[in-house]
């Protein structure tokens, strides 16, 4: 090692991942401003006192578009708007120096992604008949998943059905588990297309017909029973192509990214769970657990742990193994849940999820509740409870989204010492608030918890 500052750099890669809107953009866009614009009495970043300089920007990875952070932050400034919803997957690359590391400056790239995408991961290494059983299974052993997708288990049971048929009851399927708030909806495409369009609220079939699940229009398919996978009949064969096609296209280059990060940021939006139901909560729990299958962060089975230390050393830098060594569980949005509830946001994540990292060997875990950009404030007890604190309201009474005006009074939920049994959709109600950011560029906003986990990440 050399004792010249510069000459060695350590590479931390960081990949975010979490369901639509849970706060992942907001996150990197406030990490990237903290970073950049260090100051360490508002981010304590690594050992005390520790204060970073030469920060640069560089160039995103080949295949990588960059990570929009000056119009986010711009956005969020000057039209007062979070930013937008995440459309593809970007990559941002900086580099800096930090006064506690004497012998290295840091190379860090960040990741992220649309959270829809994340619903597709369990695809990453099945086949189009694994992927069909993991799919059919779900939905005819979950009660949930079976009353919502009845129609197209009743079209797979027909053996005449043509593919026109099957698509249709498919998609109808999917329309109806998003109006259910099921988030697992794979292929994503049907949320989200590949050219960054949305799906936009409507009924069932209005959705199923105005939407795709494939790469494309022409590319569609769904998953078959054991029936209707016969080698050689056309409807197999074409489902699998275009099944292998979505994989290599839209599943692979996103997950073999996030697989060879250093560390792994997974959002959990407490607060969306409870207000969002039980089945939103099942379903955030599964997906976590298949990025676990996939990310296989830990000690995996072609680098035990002495051979990935001797790696580290002795195989050419671009022959090291890369693989998470580092999950930070995190609980966005702080600042919507009221403080006497804070520590409760973790101890939920904490029962939610916990044993997905811990069953790992050789992976740091550690939890964080965090808000990226503090926009509310708490009062005193009022006349309707404890929990009283303002914002500018980003919905009014209906759930649409208004215009910004004053600041306003309202009340949270109280959040609860574990997950209920059973809990329905709006029993919690956490309201959404717009951003409150500094005008000044070089000024980021106030964080809570967002240095302690960027300690943590950037090892
Ligand atoms: N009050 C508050 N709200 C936040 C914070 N971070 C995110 N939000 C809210 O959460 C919404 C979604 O945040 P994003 O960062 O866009 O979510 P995302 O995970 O990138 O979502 P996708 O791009 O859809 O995958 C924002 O529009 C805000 O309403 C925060 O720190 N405080
Ligand atoms: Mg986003």
């Amino acid at each position: 090692m050399s004792i010249f500052r510069g000459i060695k750099t350590t590479e931390a890669r960081v990949g975010i991942v979490g369901l639509y809107s849970s706060g992942k953009t907001v996150l990197l866009t406030s990490l990237i401003n903290h970073l950049q614009d260090h100051d360490p009495d508002r981010f304590r970043f690594g050992k005390p006192g520790t204060h970073l300089r030469r920060f640069t920007v560089e160039q995103p990875d080949r295949d990588w578009t960059a990570f929009n952070y000056t119009g986010h932050r711009e956005g969020l400034v000057h039209t007062g708007l979070w930013p937008s919803k995440t459309t593809d997957r970007s990559q941002y690359v900086c580099r800096f120096e930090r006064s506690d590391w004497r012998f290295s400056d840091c190379l860090l790239k960040l990741y992220d992604l649309p959270g829809e995408r994340i619903a597709d991961a369990e695809m990453f290494g099945l086949d189009f008949t694994g992927w069909s059983e993991r799919v059919l299974d779900r939905f005819t052993n979950d009660i949930t998943y079976r009353a919502h997708t009845a129609s197209f288990l009743d079209a797979i049971a027909r053996p005449d059905a043509s593919e026109g048929e099957l698509l249709a009851a498919y998609r109808l399927a999917l329309a109806n588990l998003i109006l259910n708030f099921k988030p697992l909806i794979a292929p994503s495409t049907f949320l989200l297309d590949l050219k960054g369009q949305l799906a936009r609220p409507s009924a069932p079939d209005v959705l199923a017909t105005a939407r795709h699940c494939g790469i494309d229009v022409e590319n569609q398919f769904c998953p078959l029973p054991a029936n209707l996978r016969r080698n050689g009949t056309e409807l197999f064969e074409s489902f699998s192509a275009r099944y292998n096609r979505y994989v290599e296209q839209v599943v692979v280059p996103t997950i073999s990214a996030f697989r060879s990060c250093t560390a792994l940021v997974v959002l959990i939006d407490i607060a969306a769970l409870l207000a969002g139901g039980v089945g939103m909560y099942d379903d955030n729990r599964e997906i976590v657990q298949g990025l676990f299958d996939v990310l296989d962060p830990g000690e995996n089975t072609l680098f035990g742990p002495v051979a990935r230390a001797l790696s580290k050393t002795f195989l050419p830098h671009s022959w090291r193994p890369g693989w998470i060594t580092r999950v930070a569980f995190v609980a966005p949005k702080l600042d919507l849940v009221h403080p006497l509830d804070r520590d409760r946001m973790v101890n939920l994540m904490r029962r939610m999820v916990g044993r997905y990292a811990s069953d790992r060997n050789g992976l740091r875990h550690e939890y964080f509740n965090v808000a990226s950009a503090v926009s509310t404030k708490t009062l005193p007890h009022g006349p309707s409870g404890p929990r009283v604190m303002s914002g500018i309201p980003l919905r009014g009474a209906d759930g649409r989204r208004i215009h910004p005006g004053e600041e306003q009074r309202f009340t949270t939920s109280e959040l609860p010492d574990d997950w209920p049994l059973e809990w329905p959709l709006g029993r919690y109600a956490f309201p959404e608030v717009y951003p409150r950011m500094p005008a000044r560029k070089d000024y980021p906003p106030d964080q809570v918890n967002v240095d302690k986990l960027a300690t943590f990440v950037i090892e």
